[in-house]
């Protein structure tokens, strides 16, 4: 298998580079992301406006589309960042919150894989079925009930978008097409503090800013912030989800390298 150890490095790479990762992000998670990315090392902007998403997309390491709040303006701007992106060769990484909750969500989601070129999709399992047409319950935002075959459904959404898929839950799946990965990390505790999801997404945008190959980028990503939730649970897990919050945003900067090579679970699948 390919050594992900060596992409665990990427973590280091990410905190030399310090790469500027541009966010067109929900209301609900926008303060959480950018500490999340500066605990990281990367360098965090949010910008919205139609008149300035290009501009600032091809300065970036990378854009994160999320799908979060969207409307109709965002949604625009989103397309404008994204076609900004393709054309400066900047990665464009889309968390699609909420696709098959509303008719709006799905169709949006699918609207703007059919406009941008996406290097990489992160959602829950729901959200990515929903995003390729095939059925999975989902709450609001939250993944609903659902036994399917999460790698298989993985690959499907890898071939279908063109693009390397991660589907995160108690276990993540990365899909390239051609490779799958498993990553056993995590906590918890993640899924009882909003915006974890959605900052890993702008996470793994941090870390393909710095790698050109999107599913090493993603793999390094999520077993590094798997190995992070992991730390800040032992130290803070017994207070609740608050002291884990801010444990985590503490793990996020001082999880290193040798953590996640020690700690991390990733398989080939
Ligand atoms: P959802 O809204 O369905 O919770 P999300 O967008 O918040 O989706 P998650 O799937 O929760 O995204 O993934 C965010 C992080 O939480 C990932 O690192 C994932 O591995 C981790 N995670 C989610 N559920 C668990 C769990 N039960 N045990 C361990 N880690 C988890
Ligand atoms: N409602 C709209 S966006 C959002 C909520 C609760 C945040 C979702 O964040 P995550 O990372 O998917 O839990
Ligand atoms: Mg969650
Ligand atoms: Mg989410």
């Amino acid at each position: 298998m390919a050594n992900w150890h060596e992409w665990a490095e990427l973590l280091e790479r990410v905190r030399e580079e310090n790469p500027l990762v541009h966010n067109i992000t929900n209301v609900v998670v926008t303060n959480f992301t950018a500490n999340g990315l500066l605990a990281l090392g990367a360098s965090p902007v949010m910008a919205y406006a139609k008149e300035e998403v290009g501009e600032m997309a091809k300065l970036a390491g990378a854009l994160v589309l999320n799908m979060g709040t969207l409307n109709n303006k965002e949604v625009e701007a989103m397309l404008v960042a994204g076609r900004a992106a393709n054309e400066a060769g900047v990665p464009v990484i889309f968390d699609p919150v909420g696709a098959g909750a509303t008719r709006y969500r799905t169709e949006t989601a699918r609207r703007i894989a059919e406009q941008v070129k996406l290097t990489v999709v992160r959602g829950n399992a729901a959200e990515i079925a929903n995003m390729i047409g095939e059925a999975w319950a989902i709450k609001g935002v939250d993944v609903g009930e659902g036994n399917g075959d999460r790698v298989a459904l993985a690959k499907r959404a890898a071939e279908q978008l063109g693009a390397v898929v991660a589907i995160t839950g108690k276990e993540d799946v990365v899909a390239d097409g051609q490779t799958t990965y498993l990553i056993q990390n995590g906590h918890p505790l993640l899924t009882k503090v909003t915006g974890t999801g959605c900052l890993l997404t702008s996470v793994v945008g941090a870390f393909a800013a710095v790698e050109h190959d999107a599913a090493a980028a993603a793999v390094a990503a999520l077993v590094y912030y798997g190995v992070a939730a992991e730390q800040a649970a032992a130290k803070a897990g017994e207070h609740g989800p608050g002291s884990f919050q801010t444990a985590f945003l503490d793990a996020l900067a001082y999880t290193s390298v040798d953590d996640v090579k020690r700690y991390g679970r990733v398989e080939q699948r």
